[in-house]
């Protein structure tokens, strides 16, 4: 008799636990843990990382906009030779059923001319477009650098 009122609650909580910010979904394709990371006062970009999860067919992420800056630019990260490059890139290709990160050392988002510092602890909203799929907005959370999910300062 007590025992369904225990469950349910088990049950939210578990499925609070899982969706947390920076999640959002479109079509077939899950965006996971949207988050920019936090910059110094004067640093004119910032750096924005993400989780793609692709569960259909491939398509292609072809423009990002957020208010926070003049212009969002899609980049990746190469070494060449013994230096690591940036180069912008026109989209970033999801093959079907694949899931892409974007994260430091690889693809990224940039907020070009920003407007404001990021600071930690904020969030803002980002709309993101896919070819097929389509528009989406996630809200974005600015995390210090190197706070367990980005690269080492
Ligand atoms: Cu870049």
């Amino acid at each position: 008799m007590h025992r369904k009122p225990f469950l349910a609650a088990a049950v939210l909580a578990l499925v609070t636990c899982v969706a947390h910010a920076g999640d959002a979904r479109i079509g077939a394709i899950a965006i996971e843990h949207a988050r920019a990371h936090a910059t110094v006062p004067g640093q004119p970009v910032g750096g924005g990382y993400l989780t793609l999860v692709n569960g259909g067919g491939a398509d292609r992420l072809v423009s990002v906009s957020a208010p926070v800056s003049k212009s969002t630019e899609m980049h990746m990260m190469k070494m060449k030779g013994d230096v690591m490059q940036m180069r912008q890139v026109e989209a970033i290709e999801l093959p079907a059923g694949k899931t892409v990160t974007l994260q430091p050392g690889g693809y990224h988002l940039m907020f070009v001319g920003l407007k404001a510092p990021l600071k930690a602890g904020e969030s803002f909203p980002m709309t993101l477009k896919f070819a097929k799929a389509g528009e989406v907005t996630v809200p974005v959370t600015v995390e210090a650098p190197g706070a367990g999910h980005g690269m080492k300062p």
